[in-house]
């Protein structure tokens, strides 16, 4: 813990190392509060943002050194790029082996459908530490203590919402998230 702590401070600097470690705790807290392996969660979230500060220049080029395919949205967007990529680099750099925790950290960004609790832990803790301000957050942080599907369904709509506002490409991970809680019945009362 204190060796990854080091090389995080190394890699991605203080202001995000803060960030990082408010996602640890939220992802602690929900992981306690709907019973999910605290261990996973908390490597998975400790790591979730490694790769966030690279350049895309650099990104790329670690993109082909680890052979890693991506599709073409992936790989043109430094938001999204880090997620994919930081999975790959911390199997390298602390030999996590665990899919469930590469997974974590690669969807973290984008969602996808399906997602295991670890998965949903990491997502929402990240979106809602307590760092983050945006309207309609302090819902999402109450929802979060009782139904994470919910929340997530909040979250996406949100991001969605956003993005659109934007007028950003919306990758289709964030929509198989939402459409997958919409076709098992989230959100209806
Ligand atoms: O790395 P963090 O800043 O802690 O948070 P994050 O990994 O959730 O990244 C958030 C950014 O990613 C935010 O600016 C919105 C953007 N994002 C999330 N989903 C999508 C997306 N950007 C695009 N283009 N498409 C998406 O589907
Ligand atoms: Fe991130
Ligand atoms: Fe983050």
């Amino acid at each position: 813990m204190d060796r990854i702590i080091e090389v995080l401070k190394e890699r991605i600097g203080e202001k995000r190392l803060d960030h990082t470690l408010s996602v640890v705790d939220e992802a602690l807290g929900l992981a306690k509060r709907h019973k999910a392996p605290e261990d996973k969660v908390k490597i998975a979230a400790l790591l979730h943002d490694f790769a966030k500060n690279l350049s895309l220049e650099e990104s790329l080029r670690l993109t082909r050194e680890y052979k890693l395919e991506l599709d073409d949205v992936t790989i043109t967007n430094t938001e999204l790029i880090h997620g994919p990529l930081g999975a790959r680099m911390v199997k390298e750099y602390f030999n996590i082996g665990d899919q469930e925790i590469l997974n974590a950290i690669t969807y973290h960004t984008t969602g996808r459908a399906n997602m295991t609790t670890v998965e949903k832990i990491v997502f929402l803790a990240d979106f809602i530490e307590p760092g983050r301000e945006f309207e309609g957050i302090q819902i999402i942080r109450a929802k979060a203590l009782v139904n994470l599907d919910e929340a997530i369904l909040m979250a996406l709509d949100s991001t969605i919402e956003y993005l659109l506002k934007k007028g950003s490409i919306i990758h289709v991970n964030t929509v198989h998230a939402r459409n997958f809680l919409l076709r098992i019945g989230v959100g209806e009362s």
